[in-house]
């Protein structure tokens, strides 16, 4: 059987299949399976496991897909298993051949697949996107991405690829394309967003992140991101570019998953942090970071499939000094306040705050500030301490930044800057871990943490395929009892309905049922189910090693399956200074899970 677009574009709506990232174009992680529910989730037990095996044994960030009887799940290092659905047996693998140089900033994870037609595509760690047929395993299309003058050593320059790809089809012209971006803004990549042709890997369009840089339509030099003067970087005269350095490695890589619009025929996205995060090299000699904003990085955008071009861009962290990048995972969800319907997206920015932005159709801004304000319809903090800004103002769209948040230069003689305390730190209120929109109670569920940071300005050169941050930094708690933080959110109030405090640091996604449930897992390997209506813990499984992964549920035979992964890994052990303390106890792993009710 093959997977039509027509299947993916009802994702959501169909329970017997789960064809995308983020259970639908729309990313609501979201089933309309009720066979587990608030009172038979007791009996949930696991039906098999599979171990991915060998000994690549961390970073399992998966989210598996489900069609036609086979599980297509991705491992860390680059690998693909297609399992049985029934029985947990291997039908086939497929492991990527990695060159010794590649350079992820965190962790060697991987975050799914897309399906569509014969086959399966997944992003690999060398930069690069593998096609495979979907019933053998047999690789019928790879290529890698970077520079245009090393399309094929783009790893070597900073470029990784860890995210799902996305399956749209354009509305105009009727093409079906692979839409996928890349990582690498720790090491002054540009980040660029890409439309494949899923049959060939040809590509069709590249969109750069930067303002300034030029895209690419069949082949040729297309239109410029935003203004080609790309007024928001400063100006350097010294350079042959006239812009500061920053400007030639600006980051701003899209390196989660999009979502897709079919209303509007448009791709939404996250867009990463600017390079490097030393605000200074980005902000004119002497002048106020607030005045330079690094366009197109630390926000969501809307990209036409048509084109490549961008439609309209709403900016979370202007200037972004601290690392929160805008990439998170964009909702697409109905807004309703007062009888009133506004097709919005919901997003859970590192930065902590909330945002829904309206994302129906406006005739073309003349400037981003203008689609700043006029798409801004609410944003509040979905964690406790927030000390960067004050709040987002309502008239502009934009943060009311305390200019004492960012970082200052190191004192003359001095070789790094005074230390300032910083919450949320750099690895966010809420990181990549995606969150559920349940259409039944209207609420968000999203996997948060509470901590902050010291944080450091050190001077910087870029030197390519080497870090390019020029700042420091140490994560530490800010209670006592939890890091993480699973919460419920109502968009519309504005509010947090109920909380669960965890330990460790939540880092699995969440998925939410018509059965009243939300299910994720936690760091010391339990997968949960909470009534989404109280947050009442009903039932959880220890799966013996911790649990960083998406889980999703489908139905085979009339009974209801939830599946996911268990592997610790990501950002938090490598990176999270005392949470990489507390998370050290934590075995690694690798493998698949299913469960069902017992009967
Ligand atoms: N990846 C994780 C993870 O999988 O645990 C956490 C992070 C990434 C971050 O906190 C990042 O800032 C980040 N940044 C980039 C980037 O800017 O290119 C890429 C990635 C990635 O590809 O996993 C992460």
């Amino acid at each position: 059987k093959k997977v039509s677009w027509e299947d993916i574009l009802n994702d959501k709506n169909t329970t017997e299949d789960v064809l995308m990232y983020g259970m639908g174009p729309e990313a609501t992680r979201y089933s309309k399976l009720d066979q587990v529910n608030t009172k038979t989730v007791k009996d949930l037990v696991p039906v098999w496991s599979y171990s991915f095996g060998g000994e690549k044994q961390r970073g399992q960030e998966s989210q598996a897909l489900v069609h036609d009887g086979k599980i297509y799940v991705t491992g860390s290092y680059s690998r693909i298993f297609a399992l049985d659905s029934k029985t947990g047996k291997k039908i086939w693998s497929y492991e990527h051949r990695l060159p010794a140089d590649i350079k992820p900033c965190c962790d060697v994870i991987n975050r799914g697949a897309a399906i569509f037609g014969d086959k399966v595509f997944f992003g690999t760690l060398d930069a690069g996107i593998v096609a495979l047929n979907k019933d053998t395993g047999k690789v019928i299309w790879k290529k890698r991405f970077g520079y245009e003058d090393r399309p094929n050593k783009g790893y070597q320059d900073g470029y990784t690829m860890t995210g799902a790809p996305t399956i749209v089809k354009d509305k105009k012209t009727g093409k079906v394309m692979l839409i996928h971006g890349s990582s690498g803004d720790e090491f002054g990549v540009i980040g660029k967003l890409f439309a494949l042709d899923p049959d060939t890997g040809k590509e069709i369009w590249m969109r750069p992140m930067v303002e300034g840089h030029y895209g690419r339509l069949d082949g040729k030099k297309s239109t410029p991101t935003g203004d080609p003067k790309a007024p928001t970087w400063p100006d350097d005269k010294n350079n042959p570019t006239g812009k500061k350095t920053a400007w030639s490695h600006g980051g701003g890589a899209p390196w989660q998953s999009a979502s897709y619009d079919y209303e509007t025929n448009s791709i939404i996205i996250g867009t990463g942090n600017p390079a490097p995060w030393n605000t200074w090299e980005r902000t004119a000699d002497g002048g106020d970071p607030r005045d330079w904003d690094s366009l197109y990085t630390s926000g969501q955008i809307a990209v036409d499939p048509t084109t490549g071009d961008i439609k309209w861009f709403y900016q979370h962290t202007p200037n972004d000094a601290w690392d929160f990048s805008g990439n998170n995972e964009l909702v697409l969800f109905d807004y309703v306040e007062n009888g009133k319907t506004i097709k919005a997206t919901g997003h859970a920015d590192r930065n902590g705050f909330f945002y829904v932005i309206n994302r129906e159709a406006m005739p073309k801004a003349e400037k981003q500030r203008e689609d700043q304000a006029r798409r801004f319809i609410k944003a509040f903090p979905f964690v406790d301490k927030i000390t960067w800004a004050s709040h987002i103002d309502p008239k502009t769209g934009r943060p009311v930044v305390d200019p004492k948040q960012y970082p200052p230069l190191p004192k003359e003689g001095e070789t790094r800057g005074e230390a300032i305390q910083v919450a949320p730190p750099f690895l966010g209120g809420k990181n990549w871990n995606p969150m559920a929109y349940n259409e039944d109670t209207k609420l968000f569920y999203l996997g948060a943490n509470h901590w902050e940071e010291d944080y450091w300005t050190q001077p910087v050169k870029y030197k390519k395929g080497a870090a390019y941050l020029g700042q420091g930094f140490r994560i530490k708690r800010t209670f006592d009892d939890h890091v993480g933080i699973l919460r419920a959110v109502d968009p519309v109030k504005g509010e947090i309905v109920w909380s669960h405090k965890e330990k460790l640091p939540l880092w699995a996604g969440v998925l939410t049922t018509k059965g009243g449930l939300v299910f994720t897992g936690t760091g010391e390997g339990y997968v949960k189910a909470f009534d989404a209506k109280t947050g009442e813990e009903l039932w959880k499984f220890q799966t013996g090693s911790g649990i960083i992964s998406c889980p999703i549920t489908w139905e085979e035979n009339g009974e209801q399956y939830i599946g996911l992964a268990s592997g610790y890994g990501g950002a938090v052990p490598l990176w999270g200074g005392d949470m990489a303390d507390l998370t050290k106890p934590v075995s690694q792993g690798g493998s698949f899970w299913v469960f069902k009710l017992k009967k």
